[in-house]
């Protein structure tokens, strides 16, 4: 099945200079980037983002760490990787949660690390599932950020300008 997944490379990611690596191992997904663009993170956005933890002792480190606050980066990569069971695929390419249970060769495997105050430092986001994808994807970009029609929309009325927003 065609899919769509959300994927963000983390503050420590971009502060490790890991970018071009991450993208070279995505790459061999064979998937293709229908959106990328380089955001900084709002406390808004990232509670939303991570709503569903917002309960786990970790969620206010999480919500600093994915907003930059401890790698002095504060920005994110976020992009749309579009194509044959792009949720899986990717997921796989970027290995466990945990950094340290991930298989050596994914990405956390061979990038992530936990640190002494127990953040996991785990470089990449990716999707896990349809719906998550959906949600996370009208999150993160407008409909005409993206350059393929995935998801339906609707025609609105934005303050200077006619846009379109996710019906
Ligand atoms: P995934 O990102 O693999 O889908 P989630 O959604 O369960 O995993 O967790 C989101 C993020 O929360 C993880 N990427 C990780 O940064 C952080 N996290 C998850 N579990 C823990 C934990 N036990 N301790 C600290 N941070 C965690």
């Amino acid at each position: 099945m065609v899919q769509q997944t959300l994927v963000l490379i983390k503050p420590d990611g971009l502060t490790k200079s890991l970018t071009g690596n991450i993208l070279t191992r995505l790459s061999e997904s064979k998937l293709e980037i229908i959106a990328a663009k380089i955001v900084k993170v709002s406390r808004e956005l990232a509670a939303e983002h991570y709503k569903h933890l917002q309960d786990k002792p970790f969620f206010d480190e999480l919500i600093q760490f994915i907003q930059g606050e401890f790698h002095g980066r504060k920005k994110v990569m976020a992009m749309v990787y579009w194509g044959e069971d792009a949720i899986k695929r990717v997921r796989t390419l970027a290995g466990a949660t945990n950094p340290e249970e991930a298989d050596p060769t994914s990405i956390r495997g061979a990038y992530g690390r936990i640190t002494s105050k127990g953040v996991y430092e785990n470089v990449i986001h990716a999707s896990s599932n349809g719906e998550e994808a959906e949600r996370e994807i009208k999150l993160w970009f407008a409909p005409d950020d993206i350059i393929m029609d995935i998801y339906p929309t609707k025609n609105a009325t934005c303050p200077q300008h006619q846009c379109r927003v996710w019906a």
